[in-house]
């Protein structure tokens, strides 16, 4: 095999090394070389042991996404872990960067595993919504325990080097030369003749839970966490289950069984599809990968209400020091009180310490005098949803801010060209859309104005990249793509509710659909004022939602909205003012209400979306309908094994989308259901949105 895995002597030593940038995936040609090498190693009298690594930046980081749901081709990487186990050498694995999923069940079948300081090591399936396929349910509970690898394998999270080091799941970290530190340790094993263990007879960690199986279910209730709909977590618990009881080789057969059925299943796709499509959204046309972004040492927040807060938050997360400026001291106080309160929250549950609270918190500056942004290398303003007030302060921003700043808004929906406009400097401005809770959400829309220069756009992305966030950059439409797409949905909603559902009824249709909550909920969460700001700003009206928002109902700012909020309680309950109010809106309107179900409530809610999308997609609004899928997965919690509603919609057959919208567009005389052009044209083509980007590339 060419130079992708070659081997290297040191002394009786054998250094295996694969080069398969960027990340050594594990494709067929990596395999077979591991393999082969391993193979020559064992059967070389003069090799007394093997190490296994890899170049570049990082070890093995798992097999080659690209290659699954293609015919498989022989070894497989259990074939190949086979034969590594039966050597009689002493075989060392070591690691440095990332070794994920098959990379680490590649170690486990080594006797020994070494690793550079800041190595993550994991088991990262679960993500693509299958289980480790290689051994890692049975190898990785024999190693480092039950509870670490129910812990590891269930989030799919990778562990720092030293907690792997104290688990057991390496022997030793190495300070220094990785390499070398590894053929020094590979030397002291010979000398010392040290057992070779294979990790597939180690038994030793499983006792405690062996002997008191109840303790299984404890260490899964631990590390278990909402799943909606997720077919892979019970078959992770399942298989990790059989290190009880079922003897290994078994156990390996029915893992691999467990895999190869999770690899076909609709589920991993949509999983897979949202892991290439997140990495393509970085991928902006006009911003190449040399286009550097400015340096972010400071940053400064306008508005520290809902969002402002969060935003701020996220800066002093991430180590950057940030200026929250509001109109006034107490407005200021409040929205400092809620920040102190979410880290206090975060302390409570044991996810963040008082040190780093501490730490957090002293970056914060509260100020009244706009002034003070005059060093922050990027201002974020989150002020309330009108053009005019957002107008005033980036006036106040052009003057004020230093040259190089980047001018970002929060908003919603409105122009961000029209914003940049009354700047000299529109080139540095654009829209960076956080979501609320904007310290939780993964997803920043990044709004490219169309002066905003490639260097801002680049800067907004390695900023949000550093805040932890998903980046995806979308033109300039009212509402971007996620809100453009919402308010299709929410007037079809509002529909719903005229016609004769309840807003439990719909939330609860959408929620086992796998969104964490219905379209009523989280108005409630965001602010049924935002949505009503931006109805005004449009001259449009929602009967209801309207009627709702006269009575200063808001939601949970408020404490009632769609539902009502007991202080401290958790999620709403249906407020029977709002019930009688639709009651009397349907009879105002003339509609005598039928009951829905919740097939035609998906459809109608989710349809719409699709529609809206291809819309989007066909004005350039969107890249490609990746895009659009993980705006929706990290922005609305679409449900992650549907792949979003672009990839659902390929998934349930553009025809049907088509006919449906048609239909509804009928019975609603509602002309917006009319099946978008590109729909129709793909749907009479038997092409699917997946099919754009292949013709583009
Ligand atoms: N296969 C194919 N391509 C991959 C890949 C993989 N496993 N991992 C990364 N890439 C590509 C990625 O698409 C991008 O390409 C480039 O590498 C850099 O990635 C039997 C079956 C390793 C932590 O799930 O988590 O093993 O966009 O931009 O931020 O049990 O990539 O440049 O063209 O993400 O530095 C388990 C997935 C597989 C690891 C690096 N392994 N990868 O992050 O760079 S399942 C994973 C990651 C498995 C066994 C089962 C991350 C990373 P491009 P990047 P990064
Ligand atoms: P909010 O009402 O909670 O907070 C707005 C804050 O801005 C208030 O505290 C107000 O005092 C302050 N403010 C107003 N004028 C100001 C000025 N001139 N200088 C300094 N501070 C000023 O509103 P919010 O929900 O945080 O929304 C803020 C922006 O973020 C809006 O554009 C909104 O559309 C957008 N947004 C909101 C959400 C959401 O879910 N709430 C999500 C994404 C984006």
């Amino acid at each position: 095999m060419d130079q992708i895995v070659s081997t290297r002597r040191d002394g009786g030593i054998a250094v295996i090394s694969v080069d398969n940038p960027p990340v050594n995936a594990l494709k067929h040609a990596v395999r077979a070389g591991i393999r082969d090498a391993f193979a020559a190693a064992r059967d070389d009298a003069a090799v007394e042991a093997i190490i296994l690594t890899g170049a570049g930046r990082t070890f093995m980081a798992g097999a080659d996404i690209n290659e699954f749901g293609k015919p498989s081709q022989p070894p497989s990487l259990v074939d190949v872990i086979r034969e590594m186990d039966d050597i009689k050498k002493p075989t060392i694995a070591a690691v440095h960067g990332t070794p994920l999923g098959g990379g680490l069940e590649l170690t486990l079948a080594c006797h020994f595993r070494v690793a550079a300081p800041g190595t993550r090591l994991g088991l990262p399936e679960i993500k693509l919504g299958l289980i480790p396929g290689a051994g890692g349910t049975q190898r990785l509970p024999r190693l480092a325990g039950i509870d670490k690898a129910m812990a590891m394998i269930l989030s799919g999270d990778p562990i720092p080097a030293k907690d792997a080091l104290a688990v057991g799941l390496v022997d030793a970290i190495i300070e220094s030369d990785l390499i070398a530190g590894a053929i020094a340790f590979a030397r002291k094993v010979l000398a010392e003749k040290r057992p070779l263990r294979r990790v597939r007879d180690m038994e030793d960690k499983l006792g405690e839970v062996r002997r008191d199986p109840q303790k299984f279910g404890e260490i899964v209730a631990a590390h278990t966490k909402r799943s909606r709909g997720l077919a892979a977590p019970a078959a992770a618990v399942e298989a990790v289950r059989w290190t009880l009881d079922v003897p290994i080789d078994e156990a390996l057969r029915r893992e691999r069984e467990k895999f190869m059925e999770l690899l076909a299943g609709d589920q991993s796709k949509a999983q897979r599809h949202i892991f290439f499509a997140e990495r393509e959204a970085a991928k902006v046309s006009g911003v190449s990968k040399d286009v550097a972004p400015r340096e972010i040492r400071r940053a400064a927040v306008i508005g520290a209400g809902t969002m402002g807060g969060g935003i701020a938050m996220c800066f002093a997360n991430a180590g950057i020091p940030v200026t929250v400026v509001e109109t006034a001291a107490d407005v200021l106080k409040r929205g400092q009180d809620t920040i102190a309160r979410n880290y206090k929250t975060s302390m409570s549950r044991g996810s963040l310490s008082a040190d780093e609270m501490e730490r957090r918190l002293a970056r914060f500056t509260g100020t009244t005098n706009i002034g003070a942004i005059a060093d922050a290398d990027i201002v974020i303003e989150a002020v309330f949803e009108e053009m005019d007030i957002k107008k005033q302060v980036f006036g106040n921003l052009d003057r004020l801010a230093k040259t190089d700043a980047v001018l970002a808004t929060n908003t919603s929906y409105l122009d961000v060209n029209a914003i940049a406009q009354v700047t000299k400097r529109p080139a540095s401005v654009l829209g960076t859309h956080f979501f609320s809770p904007a310290n939780v959400m993964k997803l920043l829309e990044i709004v490219r104005g169309k002066e905003t220069a490639p260097d801002v756009l680049a800067t907004a992305i390695a900023v949000g990249r550093k805040l932890g966030k998903v980046p995806v950059v979308v033109g300039v439409c009212h509402g971007f793509v996620g809100n453009r797409m919402l308010s299709a949905r929410g007037i079809e909603s509002e529909r719903l509710l005229l016609e004769g559902a309840l807003p439990h009824e719909v939330d609860g249709a959408l929620t086992e659909f796998g969104f964490p909550m219905g379209p009523f909920a989280m108005s409630d969460l965001a602010g049924l004022d935002v949505g009503w700001r931006n109805r005004k700003s449009l001259g449009v009206k929602a009967v209801i939602a309207d009627a709702i928002c006269e009575k200063g109902d808001y939601g949970q700012k408020t404490g009632k909205g769609w539902y009502v909020y007991e202080t401290g309680g958790r999620g709403g309950r249906p407020n029977p003012e709002v019930e009688a109010l639709i009651v009397d809106a349907s009879r105002r309107v003339g509609i005598t209400r039928r009951p829905i179900d919740k097939q035609e409530i998906v459809e109608r809610l989710v349809y719409p979306m699709i529609n809206e999308g291809a819309r989007i997609l066909e004005e350039g609004i969107a890249q490609r309908s990746g895009d659009i899928d993980v705006i929706w997965i990290y922005g609305y919690g679409f449900p992650v094994w549907r792949g979003g509603p672009m990839f659902y919609a390929d998934t349930v057959g553009l025809a049907a989308v088509r006919d449906r919208l048609a239909a509804l567009a009928k019975s609603s005389g509602d002309k917006r259901h009319a099946p978008a052009p590109l729909l129709e044209r793909l749907a009479n083509a038997g092409a699917t949105f997946a099919s754009l980007a292949q013709d583009k590339a």
